[in-house]
């Protein structure tokens, strides 16, 4: 269609990029094919790790503040280039338009985050046990760090690790989902832009590479790449960590959620009814913080479910680029697939299913789905497990301790929230008998987070920690430093070892 090649042409992806490869890339809206991208090969890959460790060595010299200075001109690029990568986003991803751009809106807060960051890679003075010594931490840059990303985010999370990544000095190698390798060439296209202003970048700095699995294992097995930030499933995370922590590598995960809300007596339903809403049938249910569990009170249950399929009938589900669509479509059939069976063994273990048909009238070609609600007697395998779609579970209880052990009583730990206006019940959750998220709210969704914050979680959400607060620090090595400037050599514990 022309008006998905005007979308490629506004992204500056010309048809040298787009046709002539042998990686097809399809749109969810329509199923259509939209390009034919050149896929990196794995023997190509030890040239690629070689010419980004020669970057590094010089960019790891450059002062901190300059290369904020490379970051704050990619955050000009991406205002400027907004409106045309938001759709791209959309094009490539299905999710709606306005999360399209809040996803490039996301990117561009990481970098003002992290051009502030670049003049703040504080390290700690300490106080020395010996007289005339001086103890301090310093934080070093890494090497190179291999980026791979998920369909679902398939701009912001790369953003989270590069602007980190290249203020504390590392060089780039991004592998992005096969699903979406138009979009990670449109960012790096803006990069690059940003890297010709700049003028204190090296050559290989950030590069793409577009393949499958044989790709992503040779960044992931190579002892010249220092970190490696992965987001995806679960199951990517348990073949590519044991590789990394086995060649001493530094590693980062942000693996699959099973995020939950509990909606407590007091709660203000309202505004529940619009969290639940926006964090279960945002993006899809293709988020990785979007709700998959509501744990409710008992005594509002019925309440609650009635106010949430009358909100859910209202949900215009369609095209994502048309205003006024809120469900965009599955990323494939694959996925729609998936969802209908979790929806079946859901019924099997006593689910009251309503919602969950395939939309077949909307736009043809697409994965469409009206989002699911599915009352569960309790919580069963299927709701312990990760779908990837629409599908919210309700589940009720009697006392808070039950709630929250059944909150926690799921192999994932990413995002929570609960859903209270009393003060005991919040901290409570929030406390160490709580949530063991690595994300835990109160009356806020569980999905959409601000920047500014630490993004991770615990147990099979793998431990990593990306994007605000101190992040950074992932993407650095730490030295402790003691200095003498003694004319003595006492030394520490107080022992004595004259010779
Ligand atoms: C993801 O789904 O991988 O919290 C990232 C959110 C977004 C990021 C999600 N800020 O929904």
């Amino acid at each position: 269609m022309s008006q998905y090649k005007d979308i490629l042409a506004g992204n500056g992806l010309p048809e040298t990029v787009t046709s002539g490869g042998t990686l097809a890339v399809h749109t969810p809206i329509d199923g259509s094919e939209i390009a034919k991208v050149h896929q990196t090969s794995a023997g190509d890959m030890a040239a690629v790790i070689a010419s980004a460790n020669a970057a590094f060595r010089t960019w790891r010299s450059v002062p901190a503040p300059v290369r904020g200075e490379l970051v704050r001109l990619l955050g000009e690029e991406l205002r400027a280039a907004k409106e045309d990568l938001g759709r791209l986003v959309s094009l490539e991803a299905g999710k709606i338009l306005s999360e399209g751009l809040g996803e490039v809106q996301e990117m561009i807060d990481i970098c003002d985050f992290a051009v502030g960051l670049s003049r703040q890679l504080y390290g700690y003075t300490i106080a020395s046990e010996r007289p005339g010594h001086r103890m301090m931490e310093t934080w070093h840059p890494l090497g190179v760090a291999g980026v791979i990303t998920a369909f679902n985010f398939p701009v912001a999370v790369w953003s989270w690790n590069t602007a980190l990544a290249l203020v504390c000095g590392n060089a780039v190698i991004w592998k992005p989902s096969e699903k979406t390798p138009l979009t990670a060439l449109a960012c790096a296209r803006i990069l690059d832009k940003a890297i010709a202003r700049s003028g204190a970048a090296p050559e290989g700095l950030h590069q793409v590479v577009i393949g499958g699995a044989d790709v992503g294992e040779a960044l992931v097995n190579s002892p010249d790449v220092a970190l490696i930030s992965a987001t995806g499933s679960t199951r990517m995370g348990r073949s590519v960590g044991p590789n990394v922590t086995g060649r001493f590598g530094k590693l980062i995960l942000e693996l699959g959620g099973n995020n939950a809300m509990i909606v407590a007596p007091s709660a203000d339903l309202d505004l529940a009814v619009r969290a639940i809403t926006f964090s279960a049938v945002g993006t899809c249910g293709q988020r990785c913080t979007s709700l998959r569990r509501v744990i409710v009170h008992e005594s509002i249950r019925a309440d609650l479910v009635a106010r949430l399929t009358k909100a859910y009938s209202s949900a215009p589900i369609g095209n994502p680029l048309d205003s006024g669509t809120l469900v965009g479509p599955l990323i494939d059939k694959a996925a729609l697939e998936r969802m209908q069976a979790a929806l079946e063994t859901a019924k099997g273990d006593g689910g009251t299913v309503h919602g969950g048909k395939p939309v077949t009238d909307k736009v043809p070609g697409g994965a469409y789905v009206e989002p699911a609600i599915v009352e569960m007697p309790g919580q069963t395998d299927i709701v312990r497990e990760e779908t990837f779609a629409p599908i919210l579970y309700v589940m009720g209880y009697s006392e808070l301790d039950e709630a929250i052990e059944m909150h926690n009583d799921v192999p994932q730990g990413l995002s929570s929230c609960i859903f209270t206006n009393d003060l005991r019940e919040a901290e409570t959750f929030l406390s160490a008998v709580g949530s063991d998220c690595g994300i835990a709210n109160v009356n806020i969704g569980p999905s959409g987070a601000e920047i500014g914050g630490a993004f991770g979680g615990e147990k099979e959400t793998g431990g990593g920690r990306e994007s605000g607060s101190d992040a950074w620090k992932g993407y650095m090595r730490r030295q402790t430093n003691t200095i003498n400037y003694s004319r003595e050599l006492p030394l520490a514990q107080g022992v004595k070892f004259d010779v």
